[in-house]
């Protein structure tokens, strides 16, 4: 684990310090008025608890250590991990360490494929990648030092011990799933590249292609983290909170993610503009588009892509995929009806008049990319976006058991008891 492990216990000291601080001076400081509302809206706006990675604003959206996301599309994946958990950005040195580490641990148990094979081939990939990572929970090393009696000072270290041996096993889980779930052939062994990104490309088995690459690294590094109270980061932190080591709780989270108004959105984003291709043989009018768009809210369907519970602006993420796209990406019609849909939505879902936020978050291009690349399985796009944040995920564990938090338990009220306020 090397420099990053060693910075991070720099580092940590000094965080418990000032959280102790904090809770002295201010601790009894109101953040929020929970109303009756509230509990009935899933806890929107409720400030009642705590992330440090990152931070999300209405009108700008992700900033990771403070780094607004915009600033940061030329990092990679294991860049912003070491951001995101030391709260600085590696030099060339540390990065090629945390590689290295990642690397070493990539290798993963024979029974993971197992028990990968077994599954039904009609398996979705997000059942077979969180499966397989509960699987290995038997490695945790969490749990083993728990049940030693170690100090609770000490729960991070074996935490991050359990979170890199995970991230560093995700791509050639993913790559394996990916080639089982879609008839690729074989499983393919790392070729040996040290980068995770690479190493899951090789794996996938795509030809060596620059762009590609870069586009890969992009989606793994955009999609790590969005603060602590999206589904499948609270629901990991909340396993987590139980002391459940990092497999059980990563994959609970990752659970989380595999619903459509969350990370599966990106496939039922590209489901959706595949489907407009293909109704109209091609890119369709706006006012076509316009009427498409209303087909779908009036049978009650929700616009993939579209619509956010914390943003009200355009995803800057979003923003990082359009803008590599133009870029990138010439003579596909797939992308130009993203690009059009960026026109037609955001006014149609206004005059729809429901969604609190008509702009596209993350999911609504990604998809775009990774078809004109090859990726063309949209059912494993969710995939994707669990290897990425599982990066946050981990990241927020490791400094949750650091700072020592408590079990997460908030109150609920019986209707009777609201309704007698
Ligand atoms: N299309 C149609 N209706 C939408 C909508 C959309 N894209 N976004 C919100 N609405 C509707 C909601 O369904 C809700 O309707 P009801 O009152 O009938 O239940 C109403 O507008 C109010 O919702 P909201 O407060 O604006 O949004 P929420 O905070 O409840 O939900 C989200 C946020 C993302 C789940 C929602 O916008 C949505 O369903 N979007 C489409 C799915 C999607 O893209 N999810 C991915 C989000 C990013 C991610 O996590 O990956």
């Amino acid at each position: 684990m090397g420099k990053l492990k060693e910075n991070l216990a720099k580092k940590i000291p000094d965080w418990r310090y000032s959280y102790r601080q904090l809770i002295d001076e201010k601790g009894d400081h109101v953040t929020s008025n929970v109303t009756i509302e509230k509990a009935f809206s899933g806890m929107r706006g409720v400030k009642g608890m705590i992330c440090d990675t990152s931070s999300v604003t209405a009108d700008a959206g992700l900033h990771v250590r403070g780094h607004h996301i915009l600033d940061l599309v030329h990092i990679k994946p294991e860049e912003v991990l070491y951001l995101m958990l030391v709260g600085e950005l590696p030099n060339n040195e540390e990065l090629e360490d945390l590689q290295k580490c990642l690397h070493s641990r990539s290798e993963v148990p024979q029974y993971v494929w197992d028990v990968l094979n077994s599954m039904p081939k009609d398996s979705h990939p997000m059942t077979m990648f969180n499966t397989a990572i509960l699987s290995m929970q038997k490695e945790s090393k969490f749990a083993e030092a728990y049940d030693l009696v170690i100090s609770k000072n000490d729960y991070w270290e074996s935490t991050l011990t359990d979170g890199l041996n995970i991230i560093a096993k995700l791509p050639a889980i993913a790559a394996a799933i990916y080639r089982l779930r879609f008839d690729k052939g074989e499983r393919l062994e790392h070729a040996g590249s040290q980068d995770w990104s690479e190493s899951f490309l090789q794996m996938m088995g795509f030809e060596e292609s620059e762009d590609m690459l870069k586009m890969m690294q992009l989606y793994l590094m955009l999609h790590c983290d969005h603060e602590g109270g999206n589904v499948s980061t609270f629901s990991a932190l909340t396993v987590n909170s139980a002391l459940s080591d990092p497999y059980y709780s990563l994959s609970a989270g990752l659970n989380g993610l595999a619903g459509p108004l969350h990370g599966l959105a990106n496939q039922n984003n590209l489901k959706f503009v595949l489907d407009i291709v293909d109704h109209f043989k091609g890119v369709p009018s706006d006012e076509e588009l316009k009427a498409f768009a209303w087909d779908r809210l009036n049978s009650g369907k929700v616009i993939p892509g579209y619509g956010h519970a914390v943003l009200r602006c355009p995803d800057p993420r979003f923003t990082a995929f359009m803008g590599f796209g133009k870029d990138h990406i010439s003579d596909s019609e797939v992308f130009d009806v993203v690009t059009k849909l960026f026109d037609i939505i955001p006014d149609v879902l206004k005059e729809h008049g429901k969604a609190k936020n008509p702009w596209p978050n993350v999911d609504a291009a990604s998809g775009s990319l990774l078809h004109y690349y090859g990726l063309k399985e949209f059912e494993f796009y969710t995939v994707l976006f669990s290897m990425s944040r599982s990066l946050g995920i981990v990241s927020q564990v490791v400094l949750a058991r650091a700072m020592g938090l408590p079990l997460t338990r908030p109150k609920s009220l019986t209707f009777d008891a609201l309704n007698q306020l």
